[in-house]
């Protein structure tokens, strides 16, 4: 089972992919964590995405599609993946479905979490209170928002046109709250 765990910044996608590894046996590949822990190391690679990050833009999709390509096949070896924060542009998704073709397999589900921007903005300038990320200040979640609009979003539709399940899911209320309806939404999709 191949899913994806998608919504704008700061709408509970790392925090609901925990749960969702657990439940359903999943291997949960997240890019942002990949990116944070190569931008930890010091590699070129980190510090060019580091850089990036910070200012609230995308890294490079080509950057992107090497490190699924580089950890998908291992993923893909146990009883399905759940992939977080990628695809997050039409082309990451193309080539995300190339690279699953090769192996016969396709994308599920999708479950896209809904949150209106005002609480989005609040949730991640918390979180820079607590964990004091380089990408939650104004400034970058700003940039963050209107990448999302301007490239992210349509990724949605290129699966639709696919017909893949797409559960828009209401991510507003306690994150055990959202993850019940998850769980509702994975049910539907997997029947
Ligand atoms: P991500 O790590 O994916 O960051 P994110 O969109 O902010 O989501 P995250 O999972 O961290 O936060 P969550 O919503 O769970 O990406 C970071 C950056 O990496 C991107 O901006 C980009 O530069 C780069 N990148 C990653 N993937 C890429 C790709 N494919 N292509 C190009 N660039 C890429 O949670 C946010 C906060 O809300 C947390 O503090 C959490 O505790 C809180 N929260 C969660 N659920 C809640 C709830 N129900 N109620 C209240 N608060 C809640």
């Amino acid at each position: 089972m191949i899913g994806i765990i998608f919504g704008p910044p700061g709408s509970g996608k790392g925090t609901q992919a925990a749960k969702i590894e657990k439940e359903f046996d999943l291997k949960h590949l997240s890019t942002g964590d990949i990116l944070r822990s190569e931008v930890a190391s010091g590699s070129p690679t980190g510090k060019e995405a580091g850089r990036i990050m910070a200012a609230g833009d995308l890294v490079p999709d080509e950057l992107i599609v090497d490190i699924v390509r580089m950890r998908l096949p291992e993923a893909e070896a146990g009883r399905g993946v759940l992939l977080d924060g990628f695809p997050r542009t039409e082309r990451q998704a193309q080539a995300l479905d190339a690279m699953l073709a090769d192996e016969g397999h396709r994308v599920d589900f999708v479950i896209a979490l809904e949150v209106p921007e005002p609480e989005l903005v609040d949730r991640l300038l918390h979180r820079a209170k607590v964990e004091g990320r380089a990408d939650d200040t104004r400034k970058a979640i700003t940039e963050r928002m209107h990448e999302y609009h301007k490239l992210t979003e349509a990724v949605l539709d290129h699966y639709r046109r696919q017909g893949v399940p797409v559960q828009l899911v209401d991510g507003r209320g306690a994150p055990d709250e959202v993850f019940e309806r998850i769980r509702q939404a994975i049910g539907i999709s997997s029947r």
